[in-house]
């Protein structure tokens, strides 16, 4: 019997499931739309390695002609990172529609969220969530993935979210949703890029076992939704903070020049972010990606073992 009618599970989620081991969902966007090929493809690997490493199983989720796939082969990886922007971002709104056209589609971490929980699925590792966009009073441009961590009961561990966005209004957004951010080993939200953002988390809290127990509390308690769980960029891969925010402002400006907007916007930062940076950033990215799905592990172990 499938999960859902609509999921192909992997033989190797779908072992990992019934024994109820530990598992990581990882999205597709990232590979697609977040990073250049072939360090796209290659990431893609090292993360579930990664993963694996830290003794959980990877659930890496992409949509291949119009079937939600959880658990990808390498060959499968290698077709999303290489398509690149011409396989169709996918957040909610648009998972019903390449679904019912056949279409392949990369993953957001909102639409992840959604198949993570369909699968069993709790816990999700990322490199940044989408948040609020610096020009949203007028452009009203918020993530759908604020919005997913409000409803969807998933923990994400991620970066913080870059300055591309305006970080003290996405904390705004995501207390009223009633979304914990927790601070691993932290009480700043990191920006991504850089360990601090001189925002206060909600909660600090230093092992993965005391994330593990908030998850419990927090689903047991019939609160539902989601939550952050914020991990600084490893110190020694951080960047100088004047130096890429003086970048990120002048990919913010571009972007508004040229008139892009919707979902288009945070790709077209992410690749002109890279160029501007020379790389940097890219190197960056990867090693604060690695660091999160190392800690995602960690968190669906403990998880797992208190739910047994
Ligand atoms: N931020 C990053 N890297 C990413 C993304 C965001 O630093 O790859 C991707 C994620 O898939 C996220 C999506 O869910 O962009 C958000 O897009 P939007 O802002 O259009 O909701
Ligand atoms: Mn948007």
């Amino acid at each position: 019997m499938p999960v859902h009618p609509y999921l192909d599970l992997s033989e190797e989620v779908q072992t990992a499931l019934a024994e109820k081991r530990p598992l990581v969902a990882l999205e597709s966007t990232i590979i697609s739309h977040g990073m250049p090929y072939p360090q796209n493809v290659e990431t893609a690997l090292k993360v579930e390695r990664t993963v694996r490493k830290n003794r959980a199983i990877p659930a890496t989720i992409a949509i291949l002609d119009g079937r939600i796939k959880v658990g990808l082969q390498s060959g499968q990886l290698e077709q999303l990172g290489r398509g690149g922007t011409v396989i169709p971002k996918v957040s909610r709104r648009d998972l019903p529609i390449i679904l019912a056209k056949g279409s392949h589609g990369a993953t957001t971490v909102a639409s992840t969220m959604i198949i993570a929980e369909m699968a069993g699925i709790s816990v999700f590792g990322t490199g940044g969530i989408g948040g609020v966009h610096r020009d949203a009073p007028t452009s009203m441009d918020i993530s759908a993935d604020l919005q997913e961590l409000a409803r969807t009961p998933v923990a994400v561990v991620c970066a913080g979210a870059k300055s591309i966005l305006d970080l003290g209004l996405t904390l705004e957004y995501l207390e009223t949703h009633g979304v914990p951010v927790i601070g691993y080993k932290t009480s700043e939200f990191p920006a991504f890029f850089t360990r601090k953002s001189g925002l206060e988390v909600d909660c600090r809290l230093d092992g993965p076992k005391a994330i593990a127990e908030v998850m419990r509390t927090k689903w047991e308690l019939g609160l539902g939704g989601g939550m952050v769980v914020a991990n600084p960029i490893p110190e020694e891969a951080s960047l100088p903070k004047k130096w890429i925010d003086a970048v990120i402002d002048q990919a913010v400006s571009e972007a508004s020049g040229r008139g892009i907007t919707g979902k288009d916007i945070t790709p077209f930062l992410l690749s002109r972010i890279e160029q501007l940076s020379k790389g940097k950033s890219l190197k960056a990215n990867i090693q604060l990606v690695l660091s999160n799905v190392a800690l995602a592990a960690k968190i669906a172990r403990a998880y797992s073992s208190l739910t047994e």
